[in-house]
């Protein structure tokens, strides 16, 4: 593939599992550029990312000075990306949850979609080593968003994608204000309504052995009560039409493309 790939990965006190996760992408796609997206972590995660972007031309290091979630982190990533012309951009985490070695599945299916999705919820996809309550969580987690949102996709809050830079290009992106995985499906929400071919491949999440996750009961909650207030202004956006304002604007061709936005 010739496309330009740059793979973002959002770090915070990740310091045991970057340079794994580099060099296991280095091996995977050996072309790909990678930056790295650090909110000034205490563990020294950003100057060992400089020390590995020495090493090597095709890391990039961005530092910001304070944890502001993912969403924010992921946002400046597809801005720096989009300034230097990548042609496709990806998601990874840095906790090795996401197998730098299933890259070239997505990238494949993205010859014929503009965004694709890592699944762990089609068949062939899978879930290691999380406990019952968390698989359940996610899994309730994504059947509710599936239905609250009208959103035809299995895993809308996972963080493995790959994505044409002119997707993000023509999403808009400035009224985005979710933090944590909440911001997945606030990003895969616009992408479908505008008209965005969707793809989700299978893949295999395996759960951080290292360093400590930054899930938490506010991330949760988050999603929660931002998935349902949109589910519900969307609803109510069918029932009063051109009184209500859609969360996200309606396919375009769609039922009421154009009339909001
Ligand atoms: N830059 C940045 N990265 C973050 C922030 N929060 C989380 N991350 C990174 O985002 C990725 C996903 O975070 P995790 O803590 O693994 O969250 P999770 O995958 O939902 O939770 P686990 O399944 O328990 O690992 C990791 O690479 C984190 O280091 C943040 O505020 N800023
Ligand atoms: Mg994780």
């Amino acid at each position: 593939m010739s496309d330009r790939v740059l793979v973002i990965v959002p770090t915070y006190d990740e310091v045991e599992n970057l340079e794994p996760v580099l060099d296991r992408l280095r091996a995977s796609v050996p072309g790909a550029h990678a930056l790295v997206v650090d909110d000034g972590s205490p563990d020294g995660t950003g100057e060992l990312a400089e020390k590995l972007a020495a090493l090597d031309d095709r890391v990039h290091v961005l530092h910001r000075t304070a944890k502001q979630g993912l969403g924010q982190a992921y946002m400046a990533g597809f801005r720096w990306a989009l300034e230097r012309g990548y042609d496709v951009l990806v998601e990874m985490d840095a906790d090795g949850s996401h197998a730098p070695e299933q890259l070239p599945d997505l990238l494949a299916a993205l010859r014929t979609a503009d965004l694709v999705l890592g699944s762990r919820y089609v068949p062939g996809g899978a879930v290691t080593d999380w406990p019952v309550h968390r698989l359940l969580l996610s899994r309730a987690g994504n059947r509710y968003t599936r239905w609250a949102l009208r959103l035809p996709l299995n895993d809308a809050t996972g963080g493995y994608r790959a994505v044409r830079a002119e997707l993000i290009d023509r999403l808009p992106f400035d009224d985005v204000s979710s933090h944590g995985y909440c911001f997945q499906v606030d990003w895969a929400w616009r992408a479908v309504r505008a008209g965005a071919r969707v793809a989700e491949v299978p893949i295999t999440f395996t759960e951080r052995t290292s360093g400590r996750s930054k899930m938490s009961g506010s991330i949760v909650r988050e999603a929660l009560v931002r998935v349902t207030l949109w589910g519900l202004q969307d609803r109510l956006a069918d029932w009063l039409p051109g009184r209500v304002r859609r969360p996200v604007p309606a396919r375009a061709g769609g039922r009421e493309a154009g009339q909001h936005e």
